[in-house]
C-alpha cells in the first residue's frame, strides 16, 4: 500500500476547472483557514501526500535518535549525559506523536514501519552522517535541531489539524535541543585551542548536510506546489534555507567559528546572506541510500524492531488477557 501511496502523490496544482464540488469546497476551507480534521471529507490526494510527509517526519525523528546515541556513553559529564539522554527520549516521543498523527488518516504503524524497514520510506538525509566528536552533540542540537525548528514552526500553521496540534509541542521541545546544541558548542570554543578546532570541525561537517535538510531547491521541488496549495507548506524549501543561513551566521561569529563558505556574504541590498552552491549531488546520493551511515541506520533500526519482537507479543498477550478478564467481569 505505502509504495501506491508514494507513487500516486500529485505532482502538480489541480486547477480549480478539474476540481469537482467537494474538491472546490474542500479547497475553499483550506482558503479561509479552516483546520481538516480525520473524520472530515479530503481529497484522496491529500491523504497520501500528508501520509507520505508525516510518517517521513517520524521516521526522520526515529532515525535520528541514533547518531547522537552514539555519544550517550562517552558525554564528558553526567550533567551533559542527562540532557543527552532527555533530547533523545524526546526524539523518540515526537516520533510517536507523529505516527499517531499519520495513523488518523486511516494507514497501520505496522505499514509505515514497514516501508521504512525495506528501505522504500525515506528519512531525513542528515541523518546518514556519523558522529566523531563530542562536538557533533553540539552542531547537532545547533544546527540539525535550528533546521529542524525553522521548518516545523509554520507546520504548526498546516492545515491539517493533528498535525498541526502535534508540532506545537515538537517545536518546545526542539528548541530545548537546540538551546543545548549551542551551549555545547560555547562551552567548547570558551575551552582549549584543542576543544575550540573541535567545534569548527563539527561546524565544517554539518553545515552544508544541514542545509540540504531543506530539501531541494525551489525550482527542482515537486511536491512544494500542490502542497503550498493545500497550505501543508507555508513556506518554499529554499526560503526556509535562507532563514536558516540568516539566522546562524551571526551566531558562529558569536562563537567565533567559520562557517565554512566561501561565498557567504551579506547582501544589503537584499537584506540576506549570500551563499555558495550546495553540492545537489551528494544530497541525491544520500537519498539513494549512499550516504556515510545509509546502511548502518537502517541495519540497527531492523536490529531493533526485530529485537523488540518478544516485547510486542508479551504486550498483546497481557492486553488480550485483560480482554477476557473484563468480559467474565473478574476484576482487573
Ligand atoms: N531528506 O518536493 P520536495 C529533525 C525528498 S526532523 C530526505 O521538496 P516535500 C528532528 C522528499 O521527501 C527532520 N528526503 O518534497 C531531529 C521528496 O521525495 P518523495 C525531518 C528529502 O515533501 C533533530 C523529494 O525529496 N523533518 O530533524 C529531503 O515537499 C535532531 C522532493 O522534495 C521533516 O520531515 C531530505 N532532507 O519537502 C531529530 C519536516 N528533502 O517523498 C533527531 C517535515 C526532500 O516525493 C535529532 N517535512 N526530500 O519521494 C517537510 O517539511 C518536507 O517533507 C521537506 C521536503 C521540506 C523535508
Amino acid at each position: 500500500m505505502y509504495a501506491q501511496l508514494v507513487e500516486t502523490g500529485l505532482k502538480q496544482v489541480r486547477a480549480a476547472a478539474d476540481m469537482d464540488a467537494d474538491e472546490r469546497a474542500f479547497q475553499a476551507r483550506i482558503d479561509d483557514g479552516i483546520k481538516i480534521e480525520p473524520k472530515d471529507w479530503m481529497p484522496e490526494a491529500y491523504r497520501k501526500t500528508l501520509i507520505r510527509q508525516i510518517s517521513q517526519h517520524a521516521h526522520s525523528e526515529i532515525v535520528g535518535q541514533l547518531p547522537e546515541g552514539n555519544w550517550v556513553t562517552r558525554a564528558p559529564t553526567l550533567q551533559r549525559k542527562s540532557i543527552l539522554l532527555a533530547k533523545i527520549q524526546d526524539e523518540a516521543g515526537h516520533g510517536l506523536y507523529l505516527y499517531s498523527a499519520a495513523e488518523t488518516l486511516g494507514v497501520s504503524r505496522d505499514e509505515l514501519l514497514a516501508a521504512l524497514h525495506s528501505g522504500k520510506a525515506k528519512y531525513s538525509s542528515i541523518f546518514n552522517y556519523p558522529t566523531l566528536s563530542w562536538a557533533d552533540m553540539g552542531a547537532i542540537g545547533w544546527l540539525v535541531d535550528g533546521s529542524a525548528i525553522i521548518n516545523q514552526i509554520p507546520l504548526c500553521r498546516c492545515s491539517y489539524g493533528p498535525y498541526a496540534r502535534a508540532m506545537i509541542r515538537v517545536c518546545k521541545e526542539e528548541s530545548f535541543h537546540a538551546r543545548q546544541g549551542y551551549d555545547i558548542m560555547l562551552a567548547l570554543c570558551n575551552g582549549s585551542a584543542a576543544q575550540k578546532a573541535m567545534a569548527q570541525d563539527a561546524l565544517n561537517r554539518w553545515w552544508w548536510p544541514s542545509l540540504m535538510m531543506f530539501g531541494p531547491s525551489d525550482a527542482d521541488s515537486v511536491n512544494s506546489a500542490q502542497s503550498s496549495a493545500w497550505r501543508i507548506k507555508l513556506f518554499s524549501n529554499d526560503e526556509l534555507r535562507q532563514r536558516m543561513v540568516d539566522q546562524t551566521v551571526p551566531q558562529a561569529e558569536f562563537l567565533g567559528l567559520t562557517v565554512p563558505d566561501p561565498d557567504l556574504r551579506w547582501n544589503a541590498a537584499r537584506g540576506h546572506y549570500d551563499f555558495g552552491a550546495i553540492d545537489w549531488a551528494e544530497f541525491h546520493q544520500v537519498l539513494k541510500g549512499n550516504g556515510p551511515c545509509n546502511r548502518e541506520r537502517l541495519q540497527t533500526r531492523v536490529q531493533a524492531w526485530d529485537d523488540g519482537a518478544w516485547f510486542r507479543e508479551a504486550l498483546v498477550a497481557h492486553a488480550d488477557k485483560q480482554a477476557a478478564r473484563a468480559a467474565s467481569g473478574e476484576p482487573q
